[in-house]
């Protein structure tokens, strides 16, 4: 049996600009779980650790990241796994003074995918052949050989173009690999950002395990690499969570809350020093919210707050109210009422946006405490 652990889109040293104070955290979360995947392959027992492109965010990654990189592969080594490298969009080979061009990995693996290599490996009397596929547009070359022939274990390793290609385009993709009618093939892909794995007739034939600590919103939930045994039989394969943090999105109807305290407590009850969490207010609001408040005032029971607001305002019920009432506010809202009401719908969110900034400096409270 031959025992694979494999993984993909690392993306370490990101630089997480939209995360503001995080960013440098973030970083670490990645070395964080970089350090877990080479424990879990170390418990595990391993033959190689294949890592299926985008293992760093940039093809020169800052010193720290390559150190730390080059210290879980001596552990690996030391073990007797063997690192296995394909470089993917972000951490390409085809520059020349890159991280893969400087010697830095030795004895690790580094399949080049413009050259189309096919690498025989003896695991433990058993031949491992694995192939390095190139996807460019919207087609997949594979190493020529006879290798759908060829006695032993095959492996493909991919990264597939664009995390946002469709499932249909993936499947598609996939539908090339020229030897998954043989026995025993697996693919291994990298490039979808998200978990998805491909059957045929029941049985596994290829798996992208996503991007083990999730980049952004659109990565939420758990995060896994994968485990998997090759051997004469069917593929078997075990998904194993690997992520320090967590995204998650959330929608909130504040049409219920009385105060701003209340959606305060509610967004905090919410808390995990774990989540990057997005909260989207929802509903009819009974004051102006004020979500940099909210935020400021929630932010430290999470590990990253972000807070939409989507509540309607001008044409609320709250305005019409405040538009009636005396207050100092009243005036205002009545003129923006009125320009509204002659603006071009594209413009009226410009407007709306103005007019909650102001309310929420005439009112930073808001609604009954
Ligand atoms: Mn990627």
């Amino acid at each position: 049996m031959i025992r694979i652990l494999h993984t993909a889109d690392l993306h370490l040293g990101s630089v997480f600009p939209e995360f503001y104070g995080q960013a440098a955290n973030r970083r670490a979360d990645q070395l964080a779980t970089f350090d877990r995947i080479i424990a879990l392959a170390v418990s595990r027992q391993v033959h190689l650790l294949l890592v299926a492109g985008d293992l760093f965010a940039s093809p020169w990654p800052a010193k720290e990241v390559v150190d730390c990189v080059q210290a879980g592969f001596k552990r690996l080594l030391a073990n007797g796994i063997l690192p296995v490298i394909l470089p993917g969009r972000s951490d390409t080979l085809r520059t020349a003074d890159g991280v893969y061009g400087r010697n830095v990995f030795e004895n690790v693996l580094v399949l080049d995918p413009h050259r189309l290599e096919c690498v025989t490996l003896d695991i433990g009397g058993q031949s491992l052949h694995l192939h390095a596929g190139l996807a460019e547009g919207d087609q997949i070359v594979w190493p020529a050989s006879d290798q759908g022939e060829t006695a032993g274990v095959h492996v493909g390793l991919l990264h597939l173009p664009g995390v946002t290609a469709s499932d249909g385009d993936a499947d598609r993709l996939i539908e090339s690999v020229p030897w998954r009618n043989g026995k025993g093939g697996y693919l291994v892909a990298g490039g979808l950002h998200n978990y998805r794995e491909w059957l045929e007739d029941g049985r596994i034939v290829g798996c992208c395990p996503g991007s083990p600590e999730g980049l952004s919103f659109a990565e939420q939930g758990v995060r896994y690499c994968v485990m998997c045994c090759l051997g004469s039989g069917q593929p078997n394969i075990e998904k194993l969570p690997v992520n320090k943090r967590f995204f998650e999105e959330k929608s909130l109807d504040v049409s219920d809350f009385r105060s701003m305290k209340r959606i305060l407590d509610m967004i905090r009850s919410f808390g995990n020093p774990d989540l990057l969490m997005r909260v989207t207010l929802t509903g009819q609001a009974n004051m102006v919210l004020n979500t940099q408040v909210l935020q400021q005032q929630a932010a430290d029971a999470f590990c990253y707050l972000e807070i939409n607001d989507k509540t309607p305002l001008l044409g609320s019920a709250l305005l019409k109210k405040l538009a009636c009432s005396d207050s100092m506010c009243s005036l205002l809202v009545r003129k923006a009422q009125a320009k509204a009401a002659c603006l071009p719908v594209a413009e009226r969110p410009l407007l709306e946006e103005a007019v909650r900034d102001i309310l929420e400096r005439c009112q930073p409270l808001g609604g009954d405490q």
